[in-house]
């Protein structure tokens, strides 16, 4: 039906699915397609990611649209391969376009299907390949209407009230090479550092699909949790409890329980540890018995603060038991795991599809990793690419998601050691981190000199007070800090950096 949005002088011819309804700050509009004709031409258009991973941010309708290019196997792991337009302006479940004198015109899913919003010079859209979500349609101040469409959005899915405190991770430090005798020296070493969280990452586990302890881990995982707790940290650990890599017990023995292609083989679902992998079929009563064994055996062994990784995964387009729609399918899977898990254990979500994870997840990550390094060189252009400065531009791009979830940009470093950040490069990662307000970092204290100890020790315990005073500017405790440099590509240590 046509139907004329009033936004006070501005007035906005429209094809909705239904009569749209007064809400705070905007219009209720029941699902189904919608186009908006406005009137502001080639303007900015807030592009916002599918997964942790998947680019987000505002890019010119008559310029170069944002996103993974020339690359199906990332696009696969790190956006929604289904719905990617490389040719065409759009998003996942939310995007607006920007209007005049600082406003913004935003449309936004208040639920799950895969909702699409794009645009061009003309039309803002909203479609979905279910259905299933109403619209948020507004229009305002930038900060305004996301906030707006975030509350919305979780008074529709919830908000956990976890949080996580300060994280030590092993990943951005160890990678893979973690042992029993590694992680208990780096935590007798963390003794005197009020860490929250001392979490295990990526190594532990033989395989990833077979979530027992690995080789490295002879004594068990229970033992390196107690060896954690024991020193005053929750214990934490990493899985990716929706995927199996071929070699794993699971994928080898199981391959029925795996989401299946149209001819019926297991469908391949993403690519990492130099391999395919792929997913399993939540949907079967089989896999849930599976995530509860698993998820009774971690939390058993005494982790109580979960990263859990590749959830995307769950959520991919394929073929499963039941034909309920993808989204809702993974919804189920993490609703399952948060009732076996219980409220009190920390759920971190990574690679999760970001809208389905509202509600269920404490945290989630909100851009790709981080790096000891500023700028991709394997893969110049590509803003889902591992690197600091990809890191801070995401995750500046979703700092409207607090309202959602606690939000992870990754990472800080502290440490000259290993790293090939300078100074100003490592301070923009801290000083987006406190803008996220989330404080994880991976350096051990052994690779770090005095200064960068005492550093570590003062930011361990901070609270910044924090306001937005530009899309891309704050003042951090009353400090003025400008990111836009970092954003637009314009800072002056981009280029000395720009490895080709
Ligand atoms: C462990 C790591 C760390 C890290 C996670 C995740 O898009 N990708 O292909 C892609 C691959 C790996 C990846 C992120 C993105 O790293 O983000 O913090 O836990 O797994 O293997």
């Amino acid at each position: 039906m046509l139907h004329t949005f009033d936004f006070g002088e501005l007035r906005i011819p429209a094809n909705v699915s239904g009569a749209p309804q007064p809400a705070p700050g905007g219009h209720i509009v029941p699902a189904g397609p919608l186009a908006l004709l406005h009137p502001f031409g080639d303007t900015e258009f807030y592009r916002h990611g599918w997964n942790s991973w998947s680019p987000s941010g505002w890019a010119r309708t008559d310029g170069e649209t944002i996103g993974i290019k020339n690359s199906p196997g990332r696009l696969l792991t790190a956006d929604d391969a289904a719905n990617e337009t490389p040719h065409a302006h759009s998003g996942a479940a939310v995007g607006a376009v920007a209007g005049e004198g600082g406003n913004v015109l935003l449309v936004g899913a208040l639920g799950l299907g895969s909702p699409r919003v794009g645009a061009d010079g003309n039309v803002l859209w909203g479609r979905g390949e279910e259905d299933a979500a109403d619209w948020f349609v507004a229009y305002g101040p930038e900060a305004v209407v996301f906030a707006d469409y975030a509350d919305l959005l979780s008074a529709r899915l919830g908000r956990r009230s976890g949080r996580a405190g300060a994280v030590w991770s092993s990943w951005y430090s160890y990678f893979e090479g973690i042992d029993e005798e590694l992680v208990a020296r780096t935590v007798a070493d963390l003794a005197g550092y009020p860490f929250d969280v001392v979490q295990l990452d990526d190594g532990w586990e033989p395989i990833v699909g077979d979530w027992t302890a690995g080789p490295d881990f002879p004594s068990g995982m229970a033992a390196t949790a107690r060896t954690i707790s024991d020193a005053g940290f929750t214990p934490g650990l990493w899985l990716a409890p929706l995927i199996a890599l071929p070699g794993s017990e699971f994928a080898r023995t199981r391959p029925d329980l795996l989401v299946q292609d149209d001819h019926g083989e297991p469908l391949v679902t993403g690519y990492n540890w130099g391999s395919h992998y792929y997913s399993l079929d939540t949907t079967r009563d089989e896999v849930k018995d599976h995530l509860r064994e698993v998820f009774e055996r971690v939390v058993g062994w005494g982790f109580r603060y979960l990263k859990l990784d590749f959830m995307y995964a769950g959520a991919v387009a394929g073929r499963r038991s039941t034909s309920l729609h993808r989204e809702a399918v993974y919804r189920e899977a993490v609703e399952h795991i948060r009732s076996v898990v219980g409220d009190s254990v920390y759920l971190l979500g990574c690679g999760v599809p970001m809208i389905p994870s509202v509600g269920v997840f404490d945290g989630a990550r909100v851009g790709p990793d981080v790096g000891a390094f500023w700028d991709n060189a394997e893969r110049v252009g590509d803003p889902s690419g591992v690197g600091a400065r990809n890191s801070i531009v995401a995750s500046l791009n979703r700092t409207w998601m607090k309202r959602l979830y606690e939000v992870d940009p990754d990472a800080v470093y502290f440490r000259s050691a290993r790293n090939l950040l300078d100074d100003g490069e490592r301070q923009a990662l801290r000083d987006a981190a406190a803008i996220l307000e989330f404080r994880s970092t991976s350096d051990p204290i052994a690779w770090l000199n005095a200064a960068e100890r005492a550093h570590l020790a003062e930011w361990i315990q901070e609270t910044a007070v924090i306001e937005q005073t530009g899309r891309y500017a704050f003042r951090i405790d009353g400090r003025a800090v400008d990111l836009t440099p970092i954003v637009t590509g314009t800072a002056a240590t981009d280029a000395a950096s720009l490895v080709v």
